[in-house]
């Protein structure tokens, strides 16, 4: 018996969401705790002791402090009894496939969507200057990554990856990294996705098979994604940019 579950999180961070759905999902019983980025909250010496890399998400669970979303997902898988096999199979070779796509995303899917979405929309909602440079060179990451998706790992009989019939860790965190798409400006968010028709019915289905918590840990997003259009429609009838200079820049 580990003693109590403490989730240090930003419900506006991707990787956050992803550990949040996951233990609601599963009933793992856990206290969330707040850490605001907009408010450099991870750069508190609270946090710090919690994670010393700054970053967001972070639990400590009795004497373990243990960073990095998919090793979370990967310890909550085991660390707690009654958890469905298939979000991380306990079949060497399954769970060897899950880890192989838990490590490509960190530095493609996640990689081209991070940074794209911080370059165009996330950056400068909270005062920092669009990198136009930085965000096509994200968007090429991007793009090969949701090709990769399309025709390597949803390729199989399953409606998830590596052809499942269940979602794993896997679809869970890529899904939420995905997601975070929605703040962009519809059209194009359209552009980027709807070439993938697999990807898009797999977010549908990895959305439906972990609802009601998706939508309820999305729903910070979804406000964002409104005040962003509100915002482009104002820029577009009076013909000026500002900027809303209130937050630090984080990357989420
Ligand atoms: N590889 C890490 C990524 C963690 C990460 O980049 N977290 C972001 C929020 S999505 C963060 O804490 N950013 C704060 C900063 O960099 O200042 C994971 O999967 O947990």
């Amino acid at each position: 018996m580990m003693g109590k579950l403490n989730a240090y999180v930003d419900r506006m961070s991707q990787p956050c969401r992803a550990i949040l759905i996951f233990c609601r999902l599963n009933g793992i019983d856990f206290e969330e705790i707040k850490v605001d980025i907009a408010k450099s909250h991870h750069l508190s010496p609270e946090f710090t002791e919690v994670n010393p890399l700054q970053k967001v998400p972070a639990i400590l669970h009795g004497n373990l402090n243990l960073f990095e979303s998919h090793a979370i997902l990967a310890y909550l898988s085991s660390a707690f009894p009654g958890i469905a096999d298939h979000w991380y199979p306990t079949d060497v070779i399954r769970r060897a496939k899950i880890n192989s796509i838990l490590d490509w995303h960190h530095s493609n899917l996640r990689y081209g969507a991070e940074i794209y979405v911080t370059n165009t929309v996330l950056g400068p909602a909270i005062g920092r200057p669009r990198n136009p440079k930085a965000a096509a060179e994200a968007e090429k990451v991007l793009l090969s990554s949701l090709s990769k998706l399309e025709n390597i790992w949803l390729n199989g009989d399953g409606r998830f990856l590596l052809g499942s019939f269940q979602p794993s860790i896997a679809d869970l965190s890529l899904v939420c990294e995905l997601t975070q798409l929605e703040v962009l400006d519809e059209m194009d968010r359209g552009r980027i996705l709807s070439p993938y028709k697999k990807v898009l019915g797999w977010i549908e289905d990895t959305r439906t098979a972990t609802n009601p918590y998706f939508e309820e840990m999305h729903n910070i997003l979804y406000r964002a994604k409104k005040k962003f259009q509100q915002q482009r429609s104002r820029i577009a009838e009076s013909g000026t940019e500002t900027t809303n200079n209130r937050g630090r820049h984080s990357k989420m």
